[in-house]
């Protein structure tokens, strides 16, 4: 470990006083007597980016000596949340800078939350991500991770009489002290244009337009400060700031659009593409920080070892998701148009160097960019994609003439860049993110390549930085396991086992226990601040968290919902389980039926919160803006996590590893990982339900009538007809016509077919939380059993079978 062990002695503590003062006076340019929450959060950041930046210059330095094989990780999102604690907590710092605070006065909780979360990623891609920095620098692994630095991040989400508005997000409006700019470094990118051959049968790509790319690094520092990596964005810029000429000809809107246009690309995270020009956007942006991150790359390669065909020995380059997928065209022009190599040599230094990990098989979801498209803003590249596929075709020939090639092209036959199978082909290792979903990529989309190229999938489980997801967020539990097992999880996850007996110690279950009702204790605090909702802390906290999409059935929860609402008005005096129902999260701002969903969860929420007859015996409330930082305060909260998801249709999930950790059972299908996660906990431990993968793709084939199956199911059908009254939507008794016909005429994702067995899990699950002390020893047995999901493990998955790096003690 890089960390000196830090004094939390007073000694240190009125040191880092000092110089957070010192940070506030002469950096912030704020009087300690004028200075409010955000100026004392830029010092005491200051002061403690001070000593990452310490452990950064050390570790850049040792690498520059002993040049390590690099990862780099390219990844359109890195959905990081807030800074500031994580690195106090990874250099041990907590007490140092708490005890600092105080000396002046200031409440250094306040502090630690008027940080903005950087929200640079949708939901679980980019989350992964994040983890993925915390873990590779925590591992000693020399990495890199590679972005854009959006000016605009997730949107923020309010919730406007129960409907979802969206709002501009301004992470970067009060400044990001994390960041150094680095102005030394300028990267032009291309676009457009056309490409010439010279004499010699060279390509020459002559490019309409430039844009500069421009850095942003933030040193990310590891558990105990082992190793601080970087996290480098990327800006863009234009090539000229504006037009001087037309500026002073008075004609000032045109003097700036070329800075407009150019600014636009690192403008927003995930541009609106159901328009020609939003698609446009979007694939510049993905060619735009890849081609970035790749000339910096070759840049220290260079520097380092001298010659490009050396590359995959010193680097090794993961593409997350296909949002990068551009780089298999990119480094294959650059080794050729650039440095002179012949193309089969030049694809297989590609192909050896790069890794590409597939996160959903949905087809809406995989990435296809038109041929002309491609062709106007990359023609170069179109050419090469051309070429990749048609050696693919040479290859297929002739090993497998059983395979057919429809599947496997990479340009399809509808004028399409299929960029999974770019991807797929030009890197040496594709992954998948739980052993089910790796399992239906070689059995579905990628069936015939992976049969063309067997050793190709591995699988690499998600996991989460145990970090951030235990130590960090849930400071009861982290303390009890600390006195009961010692540190040691926090850095090795797996160690938590040591946990298991004490689920059978009736002291630890009360200590857990209490914990748990602290952390319920501080979400109906935060409900009742932002949503203006009293909930019991003792009632059971059912937690549906994650981006709002019909695959991940919010739908079916609140249908239960609804039918609990009807049992208890059924019988008032009956012998309920008190519940809270929490919903939250971001539906895309053009998916409708996403949408639709939030306002009837709000429209049902406000019938059943209202109901005297009901009390404290059901709450339905919906907190609006989730983001990394409600997570935080939501999962360690929770009793009950729903992960309930048409089964082979998440991927993994990681918000499933999150509750498990921090003691939450979970309600689940056995999809994506939550397959995983019953398999460590015990089938005791877990509430299965539902559908398998299997039996979705056996009904959607032989066909179901779903009107039919509302119809004969009594509580399903009355909660259905509910909505089609209006009974929630009096002002609109329509409005959720669109809903209810697709339940009862397509339901494509088996809503009404899992319904009955999720309705009877429920129950199950009444019971088993009223037997509190039980529940207890079945939550300790989650938190000791899931040790096996910490990011830790998947990094060094990635590091043995795809990166060939070494990874430290
Ligand atoms: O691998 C991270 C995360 C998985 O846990 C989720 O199950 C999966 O849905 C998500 N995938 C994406 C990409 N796709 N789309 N759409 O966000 O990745």
């Amino acid at each position: 470990s890089g960390l000196e062990p830090f004094e939390s002695a007073s000694g240190a503590a009125a040191d880092l006083q000092q110089r957070i003062v010192d940070r506030l006076i002469y950096t912030v340019g704020k009087d300690p007597d004028r200075a409010d929450l955000s100026h004392w959060n830029a010092a005491l950041s200051l002061a403690v980016r001070d000593h990452v930046v310490d452990y950064w210059h050390t570790g850049m330095r040792n690498r520059r000596a002993h040049r390590p094989k690099r990862v780099y990780y390219l990844s359109m999102e890195f959905l990081i949340g807030r800074l500031l604690r994580d690195a106090v907590s990874n250099l041990g710092m907590d007490e140092t800078c708490h005890e600092a605070m105080e000396r002046l006065g200031v409440d250094y909780e306040a502090v630690i939350q008027c940080e903005a979360d950087a929200a640079l990623g949708n939901g679980g891609l980019g989350r992964l991500a994040a983890c993925f920095l915390d873990s590779m620098s925590s591992l000693g692994i020399s990495a890199f991770g590679y972005g854009i630095r959006y000016e605009h991040g997730l949107f923020r989400q309010r919730i406007d009489n129960g409907w979802q508005v969206e709002e501009a997000e301004d992470w970067l409006v009060s400044g990001h002290v994390w960041e150094f700019e680095r102005s030394e470094v300028r990267h032009t990118i291309n676009f457009g244009g056309h490409v010439e051959t010279d004499q010699n049968g060279r390509a020459i790509w002559r490019p309409a337009d430039r844009v500069i790319a421009s850095p942003f690094d933030t040193p990310i520092a590891g558990w105990q400060a082992a190793n601080v990596n970087t996290l480098r964005l990327w800006a863009a810029n234009p090539i000229k700031m504006f037009d001087l000429d037309k500026f002073n000809r008075g004609d000032y809107l045109s003097a700036a659009r070329h800075a407009v246009l150019a600014e636009t690309i690192s403008r927003i995270l995930y541009p609106d593409d159901t328009t020609q020009e939003g698609k446009e956007l979007r694939l510049k942006q993905e060619y735009f920080f890849t081609a970035a991150s790749l000339e910096d790359i070759l840049i220290r390669h260079l520097m380092f070892h001298g010659d490009v065909e050396s590359l995959p020995d010193h680097a090794a380059i993961q593409l997350n998701d296909t949002h990068p997928a551009i780089a298999v065209p990119e480094l294959l022009r650059r080794l050729v148009d650039e440095h002179d190599l012949p193309l089969e040599k030049a694809f297989d230094i590609t192909n050896r160097t790069l890794c590409y990990t597939n996160h959903t098989l949905m087809p809406e979801a995989l990435e296809r960019w038109p041929v002309d498209m491609m062709r106007h803003v990359l023609p170069r590249h179109m050419q090469l994609i051309e070429w990749i596929d048609h050696q693919h075709r040479k290859y297929l020939e002739n090993h497998r003439t059983d395979i057919s090639f429809g599947s496997t092209k990479v340009i399809d036959d509808y004028g399409g860049v299929r960029m999974g199978n770019l991807a797929f082909i030009g890197s040496h290792r594709v992954n998948g993110v739980s052993a089910l979903h790796t399992d239906l990529m070689k059995k579905t989309v990628f069936s015939d390549l992976h049969a063309l190229y067997p050793e190709r999938i591995v699988n690499q489980t998600n996991g989460i930085t145990p970090r951030r997801w235990l130590y960090q967020c849930n400071p009861g539990l982290r303390d009890l396991l600390i006195e009961s097992i010692g540190e040691r999880w926090v850095g090795d996850l797996e160690y938590i086992e040591a946990a298991l007996p004490l689920a059978e110690n009736a002291n630890f279950r009360e200590r857990f226990a209490e914990a748990k009702l602290a952390n319920k204790v501080r979400l109906a605090e935060e409900i009742k601040k932002r949503c203006g909702i009293s909930v019991d802390p003792h009632a059971m906290f059912d937690v549906h968290i994650k981006r709002i999409h019909e695959y991940k059935r919010q739908l079916l929860n609140i249908l239960e919902t609804i039918a609990r609402y009807n049992a208890i008005k059924a019988d008032p005096n009956g012998e309920w389980t008190p519940r809270v129902k929490i919903f939250a999260g971001k539906a895309a701002p053009g998916y409708f039926m996403a949408k639709m969903i939030i306002k009837l969860i709000n429209d049902v929420a406000a019938v059943v919160n209202n109901d005297p007859e009901i009390g404290n015996l059901l709450k339905v409330v919906y907190m609006p803006n989730y983001n990394v930082s409600s997570a935080e305060i939501i999962i360690p909260a929770a009793d009950l996590s729903e992960q309930i998801s048409t089964a082979g249709m998440e991927a993994s999930g990681t918000g499933n590893m999150k509750f498990a950790l921090n003691g939450a059972l979970t309600v689940g299908t056995l999809d994506g990982a939550n397959v995983e996660i019953g398999e460590r906990v015990g089938e005791d431990n877990i509430f299965i339900f539902g559908l398998t993968a299997e039996g979705v793709a056996d009904i959607r084939k032989t066909g179901f009538n779903s009107n039919e199956i509302v119809n004969n199911n009594p509580e399903l059908s009355q909660a259905v007809q509910m909505i089609e009254r209006g009974d929630f939507s009096p002002d609109d008794r329509g409005r959720f016509h669109a809903v209810t016909d697709k339940l009862r005429y397509d339901d494509y994702f088996l809503v009404t077919v899992d319904f009955a067995a999720y309705f009877d899990a429920q129950r199950v699950i009444d019971g088993a939380f009223r037997n509190a002390d039980d529940w207890t020893r079945r939550s300790i047995l989650n938190t000791a059993n899931v040790g096996w999901f910490s990011s830790d493990r998947s990094i060094r998955g990635y590091a043995r079978d795809m990166w060939n790096v070494p990874v430290g003690s």
